[in-house]
Protein backbone atom coordinates (compact mmCIF):
# COMPACT_ATOMS: atom_id res chain seq x y z
CA UNK A 1 0.00 0.00 0.00
CA UNK A 2 1.36 3.38 -1.09
CA UNK A 3 0.99 5.73 2.23
CA UNK A 4 -1.05 8.93 1.64
CA UNK A 5 -0.01 12.58 1.96
CA UNK A 6 -1.55 14.78 4.27
CA UNK A 7 -5.08 16.15 2.54
CA UNK A 8 -3.99 19.71 1.76
CA UNK A 9 -7.37 21.29 2.28
CA UNK A 10 -9.96 21.27 4.91
CA UNK A 11 -12.74 20.08 3.01
CA UNK A 12 -15.65 17.90 5.11
CA UNK A 13 -12.96 17.40 8.05
CA UNK A 14 -15.60 15.00 9.56
CA UNK A 15 -15.38 13.35 6.16
CA UNK A 16 -11.75 13.25 6.57
CA UNK A 17 -11.43 11.02 9.92
CA UNK A 18 -13.69 8.36 8.24
CA UNK A 19 -12.34 4.62 8.36
CA UNK A 20 -11.56 2.86 5.43
CA UNK A 21 -14.43 0.54 6.82
CA UNK A 22 -16.95 3.82 6.15
CA UNK A 23 -15.53 4.11 2.99
CA UNK A 24 -17.28 1.42 1.73
CA UNK A 25 -17.06 -0.56 -1.34
CA UNK A 26 -13.57 -1.69 -2.01
CA UNK A 27 -13.96 -0.19 -6.17
CA UNK A 28 -13.75 3.46 -3.93
CA UNK A 29 -11.02 2.21 -1.72
CA UNK A 30 -9.03 1.20 -4.85
CA UNK A 31 -9.78 4.70 -6.22
CA UNK A 32 -8.81 6.34 -3.43
CA UNK A 33 -5.22 4.26 -3.19
CA UNK A 34 -4.89 5.33 -6.80
CA UNK A 35 -4.33 8.91 -5.93
CA UNK A 36 -2.06 8.52 -2.64
CA UNK A 37 1.04 9.61 -2.63
CA UNK A 38 3.97 9.67 -0.24
CA UNK A 39 3.63 10.25 3.42
CA UNK A 40 7.25 12.46 4.56
CA UNK A 41 6.87 12.23 8.52
CA UNK A 42 6.04 10.29 11.21
CA UNK A 43 2.22 10.17 11.06
CA UNK A 44 0.76 6.79 10.60
CA UNK A 45 -0.57 6.72 6.50
CA UNK A 46 -3.98 7.29 6.29
CA UNK A 47 -6.23 7.14 3.80
CA UNK A 48 -8.13 10.59 2.73
CA UNK A 49 -11.06 10.88 1.09
CA UNK A 50 -10.44 13.99 0.01
CA UNK A 51 -8.44 12.50 -2.70
CA UNK A 52 -12.06 11.51 -4.13
CA UNK A 53 -12.41 14.00 -7.10
CA UNK A 54 -15.43 16.27 -6.67
CA UNK A 55 -15.92 15.59 -2.64
CA UNK A 56 -16.01 18.28 -0.63
CA UNK A 57 -16.27 22.32 -0.48
CA UNK A 58 -13.09 24.30 -2.68
CA UNK A 59 -11.68 26.78 0.11
CA UNK A 60 -9.15 29.45 -0.12
CA UNK A 61 -6.40 27.62 1.87
CA UNK A 62 -4.53 25.25 2.35
CA UNK A 63 -4.41 22.65 5.04
CA UNK A 64 -1.51 20.26 6.71
CA UNK A 65 -1.95 17.54 9.07
CA UNK A 66 0.55 18.33 11.74
CA UNK A 67 1.15 14.45 12.06
CA UNK A 68 3.06 14.27 8.44
CA UNK A 69 4.79 17.67 9.03
CA UNK A 70 8.47 17.75 10.61
CA UNK A 71 8.81 17.69 14.39
CA UNK A 72 11.16 16.46 17.25
CA UNK A 73 7.27 15.97 19.32
CA UNK A 74 5.50 12.87 19.94
CA UNK A 75 3.07 11.97 17.33
CA UNK A 76 -0.37 10.40 18.73
CA UNK A 77 -2.69 8.04 17.41
CA UNK A 78 -4.04 7.19 15.10
CA UNK A 79 -6.93 6.67 18.08
CA UNK A 80 -10.33 6.29 17.66
CA UNK A 81 -11.37 5.37 21.38
CA UNK A 82 -13.80 8.13 22.58
CA UNK A 83 -12.75 10.23 25.55
CA UNK A 84 -8.72 10.46 23.56
CA UNK A 85 -7.18 13.44 23.06
CA UNK A 86 -6.26 11.75 18.80
CA UNK A 87 -9.47 10.65 18.51
CA UNK A 88 -11.01 13.66 17.86
CA UNK A 89 -8.00 14.74 15.70
CA UNK A 90 -8.31 15.48 12.14
CA UNK A 91 -6.83 12.09 10.34
CA UNK A 92 -7.02 10.66 14.52
CA UNK A 93 -3.45 11.74 14.35
CA UNK A 94 -1.78 15.34 15.87
CA UNK A 95 1.76 15.97 17.47
CA UNK A 96 2.08 17.14 21.16
CA UNK A 97 4.99 19.16 22.43
CA UNK A 98 6.07 18.77 25.57
CA UNK A 99 9.19 20.55 26.29
CA UNK A 100 11.08 23.43 25.80
CA UNK A 101 12.00 23.54 22.13
CA UNK A 102 9.67 20.95 20.55
CA UNK A 103 8.07 22.18 17.57
CA UNK A 104 6.00 21.31 14.32
CA UNK A 105 7.75 22.99 11.02
CA UNK A 106 5.13 22.86 8.29
CA UNK A 107 6.21 23.65 4.65
CA UNK A 108 4.60 26.16 2.44
CA UNK A 109 2.95 24.72 -0.53
CA UNK A 110 1.83 28.11 -1.92
CA UNK A 111 2.39 31.74 -0.70
CA UNK A 112 0.95 32.41 2.55
CA UNK A 113 0.57 35.46 4.66
CA UNK A 114 -1.57 34.18 7.56
CA UNK A 115 -2.07 30.71 9.83
CA UNK A 116 -5.15 29.22 11.33
CA UNK A 117 -3.62 26.08 13.17
CA UNK A 118 -5.97 23.70 15.35
CA UNK A 119 -4.45 22.59 19.14
CA UNK A 120 -5.12 21.26 22.29
CA UNK A 121 -4.19 22.65 25.99
CA UNK A 122 -5.09 20.32 28.57
CA UNK A 123 -7.41 21.61 31.24
CA UNK A 124 -6.92 22.51 34.87
CA UNK A 125 -8.21 20.05 37.41
CA UNK A 126 -10.58 22.29 38.17
CA UNK A 127 -12.07 22.89 34.68
CA UNK A 128 -11.27 26.76 34.66
CA UNK A 129 -8.69 25.62 31.99
CA UNK A 130 -5.37 27.66 31.30
CA UNK A 131 -3.71 30.51 28.94
CA UNK A 132 -0.19 30.07 27.42
CA UNK A 133 1.24 30.78 24.33
CA UNK A 134 3.51 28.99 21.41
CA UNK A 135 6.37 30.82 19.29
CA UNK A 136 5.67 30.95 15.87
CA UNK A 137 9.02 31.05 13.57
CA UNK A 138 9.36 31.45 9.30
CA UNK A 139 12.95 30.01 8.44
CA UNK A 140 14.37 29.69 11.82
CA UNK A 141 13.12 33.24 12.72
CA UNK A 142 10.59 34.46 15.39
CA UNK A 143 7.54 36.10 13.82
CA UNK A 144 5.54 36.55 16.75
CA UNK A 145 3.62 34.57 20.21
CA UNK A 146 0.68 32.98 19.65
CA UNK A 147 -1.95 32.97 22.47
CA UNK A 148 -3.63 29.98 23.20
CA UNK A 149 -6.25 28.57 25.59
CA UNK A 150 -8.36 25.66 26.68
CA UNK A 151 -11.13 27.42 28.00
CA UNK A 152 -13.41 26.03 25.23
CA UNK A 153 -11.63 22.59 24.33
CA UNK A 154 -13.27 20.73 27.43
CA UNK A 155 -16.63 19.19 27.70
CA UNK A 156 -17.58 16.75 30.77
CA UNK A 157 -19.90 14.82 31.47
CA UNK A 158 -23.24 13.19 29.41
CA UNK A 159 -25.93 15.97 27.19
CA UNK A 160 -25.94 18.76 27.90
CA UNK A 161 -21.75 18.43 28.94
CA UNK A 162 -20.71 20.88 31.10
CA UNK A 163 -17.34 21.88 32.53
CA UNK A 164 -16.75 20.18 35.70
CA UNK A 165 -14.11 17.37 35.19
CA UNK A 166 -15.60 15.19 38.10
CA UNK A 167 -18.27 14.55 35.57
CA UNK A 168 -15.35 12.59 33.32
CA UNK A 169 -16.43 12.02 29.81
CA UNK A 170 -13.62 14.86 28.62
CA UNK A 171 -14.06 15.22 24.84
CA UNK A 172 -13.76 18.07 22.50
CA UNK A 173 -10.70 19.08 23.28
CA UNK A 174 -9.48 21.48 20.62
CA UNK A 175 -9.51 24.85 19.50
CA UNK A 176 -8.06 27.07 16.83
CA UNK A 177 -5.90 30.24 16.58
CA UNK A 178 -5.30 32.62 13.83
CA UNK A 179 -2.84 34.91 13.12
CA UNK A 180 -1.03 36.75 10.42
CA UNK A 181 2.83 36.70 9.40
CA UNK A 182 2.80 40.30 8.42
CA UNK A 183 4.10 39.73 4.53
CA UNK A 184 3.39 37.36 1.97
CA UNK A 185 5.55 34.22 2.60
CA UNK A 186 6.86 32.59 -0.57
CA UNK A 187 6.25 28.81 -0.95
CA UNK A 188 8.90 26.54 0.43
CA UNK A 189 8.72 28.67 3.91
CA UNK A 190 9.09 27.00 7.17
CA UNK A 191 6.74 27.70 9.44
CA UNK A 192 7.32 26.40 13.13
CA UNK A 193 5.35 26.33 15.71
CA UNK A 194 7.30 25.89 18.77
CA UNK A 195 7.34 25.40 22.80
CA UNK A 196 8.85 28.80 24.53
CA UNK A 197 7.63 27.79 27.86
CA UNK A 198 5.82 25.05 29.66
CA UNK A 199 5.16 27.34 32.56
CA UNK A 200 1.74 27.87 31.82
CA UNK A 201 0.95 24.41 30.36
CA UNK A 202 2.81 21.34 30.38
CA UNK A 203 2.35 20.40 26.24
CA UNK A 204 0.52 21.83 23.49
CA UNK A 205 -1.50 19.06 21.14
CA UNK A 206 -0.82 20.61 17.25
CA UNK A 207 -3.47 18.57 15.15
CA UNK A 208 -3.17 20.93 11.60
CA UNK A 209 -2.43 24.39 10.14
CA UNK A 210 -4.31 26.01 7.69
CA UNK A 211 -2.29 28.30 5.42
CA UNK A 212 -3.74 31.01 3.54
CA UNK A 213 -2.77 34.49 1.43
CA UNK A 214 -5.68 36.33 3.12
CA UNK A 215 -6.77 39.49 0.89
CA UNK A 216 -6.36 42.86 1.91
CA UNK A 217 -9.56 44.56 3.53
CA UNK A 218 -12.51 45.97 1.33
CA UNK A 219 -11.93 49.28 0.66
CA UNK A 220 -15.23 51.60 1.80
CA UNK A 221 -17.71 52.51 -0.88
CA UNK A 222 -18.11 55.98 -2.35
CA UNK A 223 -19.75 58.38 0.35
CA UNK A 224 -19.28 55.93 2.89
CA UNK A 225 -19.30 57.28 7.04
CA UNK A 226 -17.41 56.22 9.12
CA UNK A 227 -19.47 55.74 12.00
CA UNK A 228 -15.93 55.02 14.79
CA UNK A 229 -12.57 56.28 13.69
CA UNK A 230 -9.71 57.24 15.83
CA UNK A 231 -9.26 60.72 16.50
CA UNK A 232 -6.03 60.49 14.95
CA UNK A 233 -7.12 59.09 11.71
CA UNK A 234 -9.98 61.61 11.24
CA UNK A 235 -12.91 64.27 13.08
CA UNK A 236 -15.89 61.99 13.71
CA UNK A 237 -16.21 59.95 16.84
CA UNK A 238 -18.98 57.61 18.46
CA UNK A 239 -19.92 57.96 21.76
CA UNK A 240 -22.38 55.76 23.70
CA UNK A 241 -25.46 57.55 25.01
CA UNK A 242 -28.55 57.54 27.02
CA UNK A 243 -31.11 57.40 24.83
CA UNK A 244 -33.91 59.49 26.39
CA UNK A 245 -37.06 58.18 27.17
CA UNK A 246 -36.10 54.40 26.30
CA UNK A 247 -35.66 51.48 28.71
CA UNK A 248 -32.90 51.42 31.38
CA UNK A 249 -30.08 50.35 29.79
CA UNK A 250 -30.19 51.04 26.44
CA UNK A 251 -27.58 52.57 24.43
CA UNK A 252 -27.43 54.35 21.35
CA UNK A 253 -24.73 55.92 19.04
CA UNK A 254 -24.24 59.37 19.00
CA UNK A 255 -22.11 60.42 16.36
CA UNK A 256 -20.52 63.80 16.40
CA UNK A 257 -18.38 66.48 14.36
CA UNK A 258 -15.40 67.74 15.95
CA1 LIG B 1 -4.14 15.70 12.55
Amino acid sequence: MQPQPPPQRRVARTVAVLTATALGTVGLLTAVLANAGAAHAAGVPALSPLAVPGRGATVPFIEQEAEYAATNGTVIGPDRLYGHLPSEASGRQAVTLSAVGQFVEFTLSAPANAVDFRYSLPDTADGRGRDASIDLLANGSKLKSVGLTSKYGWYYGGYPFNNNPGDTNPHHFYDEARTMFGSTLPAGTKIRLQVASTAQSPTFTIDLADFENVAPPTAKPAEALDVILPRKEGRTTAQPRRRSGGAAGMTDLAVRQR
